[in-house]
Order: C-alpha cells, then sequence, then structure tokens
C-alpha cells in the first residue's frame, strides 16, 4: 500500500509544481523465480523477493534512461532490484554508480545470517556481491564496491552485519551526526562522487526518520534523523546535481497517523529535487 499512500499524498503533483516533468509508470509486477528452499529456516519470501528483484532491476534499468526514477515501497528489499538495475545504468553511461544509503538499519545480511528471516535486512550484502546469494536471487551483473557505498543515520546493527560494516563502507551512525552534523561528511561524500564522475542512487527508507516525525514505519528505533537534519540532506543533494534515482521505502500507510509520513517523505522528495523553504507551500504535519 506504501505507493498507493504516496499516490494519495500528491508525490507526482508536487513534482509537476517544480516544472518537472513526472510520468507514473504503474505498478510494476514480481518476474516468477523458482527459488529453491533455503537451509536456514528463518528465510521468508525468498522466491517472491528475488522475482522481484529480476523485475525491479529490468524496470530501473528501463526507466532510468534519460529519466530519474522514483521508486516507491515497499519493503527495504527492492532496492536489490532498483540499485542492481542503476549499476547497469551506470555501465551503460561508462560511469561508477554511488549509494547513499539513509538508514536505522545496514541492511548487510546475508540469506545464511539473517535471524528475523525478513529479507529488507539484505538487499545491501546482495548487491555487494557477499557470499551466499548464488541460485536463490537473480545473478548480478557486477557487485557494488562497498568504498561507493555511504551511509547515514545507523543506530541498530546486528552483530552478523557489524563485520561487513567494516569493508569499507562509509558510515556515519547518530552518534556521528550528533557530534559532527550532516553538512560536512554528506559534501565530502559528494564530493568524492562529483571527482569520479559518478551517477548516485539515493536509498531512503522512513526509519531513517525519528520515529517521533515518521510514524508510519514497522521497525520505529528512536533516536533518528530530525526533520531538519534530513530536508538539509535532500537540499545539499539537490544542489550537487548528482542525483540520479530515489527509492522511497519501507512506509506502511496502516500504521501511519493521518497520512503525515507520507507526506514528509513527499515533502523529503521535494526538496531533493529543489524546493526551498521560500518556495514551499504552508503546510502543517
Ligand atoms: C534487522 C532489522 N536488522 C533485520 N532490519 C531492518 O530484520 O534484519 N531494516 N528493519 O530496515
Ligand atoms: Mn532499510
Ligand atoms: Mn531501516
Ligand atoms: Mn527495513
Amino acid at each position: 500500500m506504501g505507493p498507493s499512500a504516496y499516490r494519495a499524498a500528491g508525490l507526482a503533483e508536487s513534482i509537476r509544481e517544480l516544472g518537472i516533468p513526472v510520468v507514473d509508470a504503474g505498478n510494476v509486477a514480481p518476474a516468477p523465480f523458482a527459488a529453491p528452499l533455503h537451509p536456514n529456516p528463518a528465510v521468508r519470501n525468498l522466491a517472491e523477493t528475488a522475482g522481484w528483484t529480476r523485475a525491479l532491476t529490468e524496470a530501473a534499468f528501463r526507466h532510468s534512461a534519460g529519466a530519474l526514477p522514483i521508486f516507491l515501497g515497499g519493503d527495504h528489499s527492492l532496492s536489490a532490484g532498483t540499485v542492481a538495475g542503476m549499476t547497469r545504468r551506470a555501465e551503460a553511461e561508462g560511469r561508477p554508480l554511488f549509494l547513499l544509503w539513509l538508514d536505522a538499519h545496514a541492511d548487510l545480511h546475508t540469506l545464511d545470517s539473517t535471524t528475523s528471516g525478513n529479507l529488507h535486512g539484505v538487499p545491501l550484502a546482495y548487491l555487494t556481491g557477499r557470499p551466499g546469494f548464488t541460485g536463490y536471487f537473480p545473478p548480478l551483473d557486477a557487485a557494488l564496491d562497498p568504498a561507493c557505498i555511504c551511509m547515514f543515520g545507523l543506530r541498530s546493527v546486528d552483530p552478523a552485519e557489524r563485520a561487513a560494516l567494516g569493508q569499507g563502507v562509509r558510515v556515519h551512525d547518530m552518534r556521528d551526526i550528533d557530534e559532527n552534523g550532516v553538512v560536512a561528511p554528506l559534501r565530502s561524500f559528494l564530493r568524492e562522487v562529483a571527482a569520479a564522475e559518478g551517477l548516485l542512487h539515493v536509498s531512503l527508507d522512513v526509519d531513517f526518520l525519528d520515529p517521533g516525525i515518521a510514524p508510519g514505519v514497522g521497525t520505529t528505533v528512536p533516536g533518528g534523523a530530525t526533520f531538519r537534519e534530513a530536508h538539509l540532506i535532500m537540499e545539499l543533494l539537490h544542489d550537487s546535481g548528482l542525483v540520479r534515482s530515489l527509492d522511497l521505502v519501507e512506509l506502511n500507510p496502516f500504521l501511519d497517523e493521518r497520512g503525515r509520513t507520507a507526506l514528509l517523505m513527499v515533502d523529503l522528495a521535494d526538496s531533493l529535487l529543489g524546493r526551498r523553504i521560500l518556495d514551499r507551500p504552508t503546510r502543517s504535519f
């Protein structure tokens, strides 16, 4: 129901107000995928998620030709497909893909290490080519170099994810953001993307935000990004001109309070696409 909630919150209309043409490409349907049973009995919805990954990889590649696609979820497992598709897009344009992961969680479990069995916890392990996905998920064209990934907002990391974090991913956890803010670390990452002439994909998990402003997600974690920290990140991203694609994920409208989380996510997408404080319509959340 996430995509419907974004449509109801006026995502397309508010982007059009910025003078940007918008096409709603509709919903993606999962492709069939015959995944064998996994030895980890916790793993849930494996074949279905692999099928979504296959379909979303194609959709992301196709819809990113000459456009900036916004992928609406839905579970964060969808990024396994959208980022794989954008890796293919970057490859086709002869440029490296960089990934900004805005999330309370690291989403670095393998199919073997996950204990919740929720596959929203595995996309970054798949995308960086960690072992154990062969035969269970579609084969990747190319694995993403962990050095091309930057995380902001981390505050809930499982022990099995900790070791993988040491493999070169840039991590700005909430402690780091509390001490240093978001501006300097983000600018330093963006400088690196610009220097490498990279394409930037941004993956925004609702639980990156503090639950006080964004209750509409199943995995709230206290101590998240504030309203202004989140908008400032989006404003800096817009100024950089480097963003090529965006995921808005993990919205659960059934947990939302009168659509305020959906509206906040729409507003953040607007900031990323160029809306500024002075030309923002007055809204109450
Ligand atoms: C936990 C929670 N690490 C898991 N992950 C979440 O289920 O693997 N990711 N909520 O967004
Ligand atoms: Mn996530
Ligand atoms: Mn999360
Ligand atoms: Mn999640």
